[in-house]
């Protein structure tokens, strides 16, 4: 139930954090559906609070004013434009929709699609939702009750109730328009914050996709084994995210004799069919949202050799973040002008972006390894090698996997492979794949330090 991201067996989804539809729709024409994403996770599509203190930071967006499709991302026209395109290109989109809450409790005035509302008197007509719908006021102040994190007010955001019909039904409605338009699922925002039987009803209200089946969900948990609330009260739902996978790819990434411990179910890890697995998100990059201690793009080698074997592993459903750079401003909107309005995402010769928008995405060995994961779906690790900083495994017959801390290899392992030639995807070296299974794997470049060779990539 719920588990099926209807883009043809794919498994790599990319967050285009705070990009424009008018962008989003370029690059999957041009990029993504090329290198086999199935699909993109895009900023909130609703009407949401235009904050000026700090000047229009990223998170305005978590405040939702109305389910009006109008925000910084672009018009409601845009967006029907950009799920249609990619669709076409087999590229599907899911929105990130924030039901938990509607604006901070102190905010008032306009949302980005002309909606007024002011939160002190639980006013807002765009939707229109009044006093009647929320919780009572109490402050999120302990995380010891499962009480208090769900019908409490999340740093001050006025919390719905989605025990109430008439909440559950603006809700559904808000997801069957998105369907209407063509997106195949949802990232729940703050699905911690809500009762699993009121998110069940509104999934139940929620209509089949126009081709079949029932949308993908993916619910946002941050469980750190640390309180009432789990992911594994949430697996009835769809996926759900699994922050311990941050650290633990951290730990592993900083020492790789323990990368062959990143799933731990003894830590009480979700299970695979249910795990929604990213190195950082748009949060925990920034030190929001559970953030701590955790890998991202200010330390590419890193980054790139924990996204690779976050692809190139057997567990769960995978997400790649594409960030724009932030400096130590945590509050720092996307790049923009001095209206605030987006700026468009640029490339250079070298497939880079420009702009200040990072695009881990594009970086060689995230960008390849997406085509590793869908070639080898179904399959196991095998002849796991773990020597000197250096990782390799087979994922059954149908690939073989290295990556190498000094971006230096030379070792001669067993595939797992049938014999023949192979090219890598990421640096394009030929590997020869004997009769025996064996083949010298080699890698010589520290900026991409990846092998991956998959059955086909034959040339
Ligand atoms: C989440 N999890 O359930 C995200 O992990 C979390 O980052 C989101 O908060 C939260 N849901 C609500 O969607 C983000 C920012 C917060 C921001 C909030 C609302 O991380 O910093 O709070 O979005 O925009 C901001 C201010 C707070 C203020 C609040 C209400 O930072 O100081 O109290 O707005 O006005
Ligand atoms: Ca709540």
């Amino acid at each position: 139930q719920y588990t099926d991201p209807h883009c043809g067996g794919k498994q790599v989804i990319v967050h285009l954090f705070e990009w424009k539809w008018t962008d989003i729709a370029l690059e999957c024409e041009r990029f993504l559906s090329k290198k086999g994403f199935c699909g993109v996770q895009v900023s909130p599509a609703n009407e949401h609070v235009m904050v000026t203190s700090p000047p229009r930071p990223w998170w305005e967006r978590y405040q939702p004013v109305s389910y009006k499709l109008q925000s910084r991302s672009g018009t409601e026209a845009e967006f029907a434009d950009m799920v249609s395109r990619c669709k076409a290109v087999g590229v599907r989109i899911y929105v990130d929709v924030i039901l938990n809450h509607m604006a901070g409790l102190g905010r008032n005035g306009t949302g980005t699609a002309g909606s007024t509302f002011n939160s002190d008197l639980f006013d807002f007509p765009g939707v229109p939702y009044i006093k009647e719908h929320f919780n009572e006021v109490c402050p999120l102040n302990s995380y010891n009750d499962a009480h208090t994190i769900k019908d409490c007010y999340l740093v001050g955001l006025t919390d719905l109730d989605q025990n109430i019909s008439y909440v559950r039904d603006k809700i559904a409605a808000f997801l069957n328009t998105l369907i209407d338009y063509g997106v195949a699922g949802f990232r729940v925002d703050a699905a911690k914050h809500m009762w699993t039987k009121d998110i069940a009803a509104i999934q139940q209200n929620v209509k089949d996709l126009p081709e079949g089946g029932r949308p993908f969900f993916y619910h946002e948990v941050i469980d750190q084994s640390n309180g009432p609330v789990t992911t594994q009260q949430y697996t009835s739902l769809g996926y759900v995210t699994e922050f311990r996978y941050c650290q633990k790819i951290k730990e592993g990434i900083e020492g790789f004799d323990r990368l062959g411990g990143v799933v731990d179910y003894g830590w009480g890890m979700t299970d695979s069919d249910h795990a929604f697995v990213f190195v950082d998100n748009h949060d925990n990059q920034r030190g929001h949202g559970g953030g701590g201690a955790i890998i991202t793009f200010e330390k590419p080698i890193n980054y790139r050799l924990a996204v690779a074997f976050t692809l190139a592993n057997d567990y769960g459903f995978t997400r790649v973040m594409s960030s724009y750079y932030f400096g130590e401003n945590s509050d720092l909107g996307p790049p923009h002008d001095i209206n605030f309005l987006t700026k468009d995402v640029p490339f250079n010769a070298d497939e880079s972006c420009g702009n200040e928008w990072v695009c881990e995405h594009r970086w060689a060995s995230i960008a390849n390894m997406v085509a590793f994961r869908n070639a080898v779906v179904g399959t196991q690790k095998q002849n796991y090698f773990n020597k000197n900083n250096q990782i390799a495994f087979s994922r059954g017959n149908k690939g073989f996997f290295a990556m190498s801390r000094s971006g230096h290899m030379d070792e001669t392992l067993q595939t797992g492979l049938p014999a023949g030639q192979y090219r890598d995807l990421i640096n394009g070296r030929m590997v020869t794949v004997g009769s025996d299974g064996t083949a010298r794997i080699q890698i010589d470049n520290p900026q991409e330090p990846v092998l991956a060779i998959i059955i086909g990539s034959d040339s």
